[in-house]
């Protein structure tokens, strides 16, 4: 097929995949501004190249004109997970959207491929515009935590490098890490409210500390330096002490001082 026809079939999957990284990203900032725990920790996306749909056209067959049909993951949607539980989240949160809709599901977590690869697969499919009106392509969601995937792009750049032939001692050490990052997500699940408090408490932290810091700068355009800077020593003194609350207690006084200033310039 010439160049310019692999460039007409495959442009629209480029936007599909920039319009889905876009809206995957967004989901993480709404979470965020909301202050609630977001499943999704990081979101990629690529079109597969000519040369690896080639690849695929030979292996399985296809014929030329079936590609788009028989090739699911032209379009390809990374969507990476702190948790295991939160790959089944971030499911319910795909099935539950308007703009996509599930054709195929393959659940490799509970049902690990010999390689030891794992992964929740959706095949969806997802509408773009373009010139010629709509169109309805297939995408491939991978949604997998980070371990899962450290050992898949491990994997994927072996299997590259030997092909068919990867030896027996490299599959034995593969599976081996397999096992070791199946009982490595295990033992998150079993610390994960732990961590979550932990990167909540943070959350939060920085949240007062920034308010803190705005309040002073503001301070500084209608009150006393002196009396500034005597309140940003006894900031930096409550910091050093690493207490939430007695952080809170002075980001509270703040609002008060600053208040007073806000009213008194009226
Ligand atoms: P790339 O470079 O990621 O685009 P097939 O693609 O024929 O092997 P099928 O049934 O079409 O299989 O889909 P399947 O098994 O769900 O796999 C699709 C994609 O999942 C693969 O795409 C890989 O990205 C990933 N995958 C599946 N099995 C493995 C594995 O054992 N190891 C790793 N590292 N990844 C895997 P492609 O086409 O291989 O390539």
């Amino acid at each position: 097929m010439e160049i310019q026809l692999w460039k007409e079939i495959l442009d629209p999957y480029e936007l599909a995949v920039a319009e889905l990284k876009v809206k995957f990203n967004h989901l993480i900032k709404e979470h965020k501004e909301k202050g609630l725990y977001c499943p999704i920790e990081q979101v990629d996306g690529r079109v597969k190249s000519i040369s690896s749909i080639l690849e695929k056209i030979h292996r399985k067959n296809i014929p030329i004109e079936a590609i788009e049909e028989q090739i699911e993951d032209i379009a390809g949607i990374r969507i990476i997970c702190q948790f295991v539980e939160d790959i089944y989240k971030v499911v319910e949160i795909i099935e539950e959207r308007r703009d996509m809709s599930v054709k195929l599901r393959k659940d490799y977590i509970t049902n690990m491929k010999e390689s030891g690869y794992r992964s929740y697969h959706l095949i969806v499919y997802y509408e773009i515009q373009t010139l010629n009106g709509p169109q309805k392509l297939q995408v491939e969601i991978q949604v997998r935590t980070l371990a899962m995937n450290f050992w898949a792009i491990i994997e994927h750049s072996l299997q590259y490098k030997y092909r068919k032939n990867m030896p027996e001692h490299i599959k034995e050490r593969l599976n081996g890490a397999a096992q070791a990052i199946l009982k490595l997500d295990e033992e998150m699940t079993l610390v994960r409210s732990e961590i979550m408090d932990a990167q909540n408490s943070f959350r939060i932290k920085s949240d007062i500390v920034a308010d803190i810091l705005n309040n002073i700068q503001n301070l500084y355009k209608v009150a006393n330096k002196r009396e500034v800077v005597k309140i940003q020593d006894e900031f930096y003194r409550i910091y050093e002490m690493d207490d939430i609350d007695q952080l809170e207690r002075f980001h509270k006084q703040l609002d008060i001082i600053a208040e007073g200033y806000r009213a008194q310039n009226l």
